[in-house]
């Protein structure tokens, strides 16, 4: 066909030629509609985001070099597997973003924040040659603070492995990345080598593994029997002479057709302001103790003290 990129001339003739030559759309998506996740690949610039990618779709979708700062722009990567849609976003790498960035660094933070909003959930990778970076914890950081879904991965893993006890090495890893990332604490882990292939596929036992959890539900009368120990055993700290008080608990009902929400609880309590982060912090590892939810993060919503019939329909509305 003959067109003219400039001009435009043609472009529409070739828009209807490529639509004739493509699956009807309402089929196609009937077909498939039953899930699709947005997954962000995020990450410092040459730890192997892209050519994670690459290794899952088996081509070289995405450019891939040496040089730090590669990809410029986020990039989406449509992906099919077990009849499952994904969009992998890859990201341009997030170098510093202080007082002294160049703004092409600063852009580059903001869109890895922004396919941080879009992502259901955020895949972290690291280089194992370097360990933990004060900047890989910074971007666990941003992902914590927008409570995604996260699994973190430890990549470029034939790099550093030894010769024998190799699972006695990655347990030694996956815990000191866990102890480094500990804000991130509810992160699966996965150990992976971009450049093989090896265990690269294993994301999607680990993804199906936090769907499970999403789906998980704690049970109103055991979620109110641990949190009323989890008090009697630790009491909150009194703040300026009064102490947090709970009455009542609930996990917030799903929402349907989204994959990958993260559990909710919501505690109707004397007063909100009287939680501070580090009890907020031991109620959750208490919820986690009875159900782990591996890979999301616990959402705890404090509401004040409300008469029950108000409680209750508050809650049906949730
Ligand atoms: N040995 C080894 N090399 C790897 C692995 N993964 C990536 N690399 C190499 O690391 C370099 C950077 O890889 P990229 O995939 O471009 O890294 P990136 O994170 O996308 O980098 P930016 O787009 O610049 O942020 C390339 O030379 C890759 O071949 C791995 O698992 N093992
Ligand atoms: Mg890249």
């Amino acid at each position: 066909m003959a067109i003219s990129a400039e001009h435009g001339g043609g472009i529409s003739d070739l828009l209807d030629a490529i639509d004739r030559l493509l699956p009807s759309l309402a089929g196609d998506s009937q077909a498939t509609s039953h899930k699709s996740l947005a997954i962000a690949i995020l990450g410092r610039p040459n730890v192997g985001k892209s050519s994670f990618i690459n290794s899952i779709v088996r081509s070289e979708r995405v450019i891939v070099s040496e040089l730090a700062g590669t990809t410029r722009d986020a990039v989406d990567i449509l992906y099919q597997h077990d009849g499952c849609n994904f969009v992998f976003i890859d990201t341009a790498g997030i170098r510093r973003h202080g007082k002294q960035s160049t703004s092409v660094e600063v852009f580059s933070a903001m869109r890895a924040e922004r396919s941080i909003r879009r992502a259901d959930l955020c895949v972290l990778i690291v280089d194992l040659t370097a360990g933990v970076t004060a900047q890989d914890k910074r971007i666990a950081g941003l992902i914590q603070a927008a409570r995604k879904p996260a699994i973190v991965i430890l990549n470029k893993w034939d790099l550093v492995k030894p010769g024998r006890n190799q699972k006695e090495a990655i347990a030694r890893l996956i815990a000191m990345t866990r102890e480094q990332i500990f804000f991130l604490d509810y992160a699966a882990v996965l150990i992976t080598s971009s450049s093989t292939g090896e265990h690269v596929s294993k994301l999607f036992g680990l993804i199906e593994k936090v769907e499970r959890a999403a789906r998980q539900r704690l049970g109103t009368g055991v979620l109110n029997r641990l949190l009323r120990r989890a008090f009697e055993v630790s009491p909150p700290p009194t703040i300026r002479s009064r102490r947090l008080k709970l009455f009542y608990a609930a996990q917030s009902k799903g929402k349907e057709n989204q994959p990958l929400v993260p559990p909710e609880f919501v505690l109707f309590v004397n007063d909100p302001r009287l939680l501070g982060q580090t009890y907020r912090r031991y109620l959750e590892s208490r919820i986690r103790d009875a159900q782990p939810f591996p890979g999301l993060p616990i959402i705890l919503t404090l509401r004040p003290r409300a008469t029950s019939a108000t409680a209750a329909s508050r809650l049906r509305k949730k």
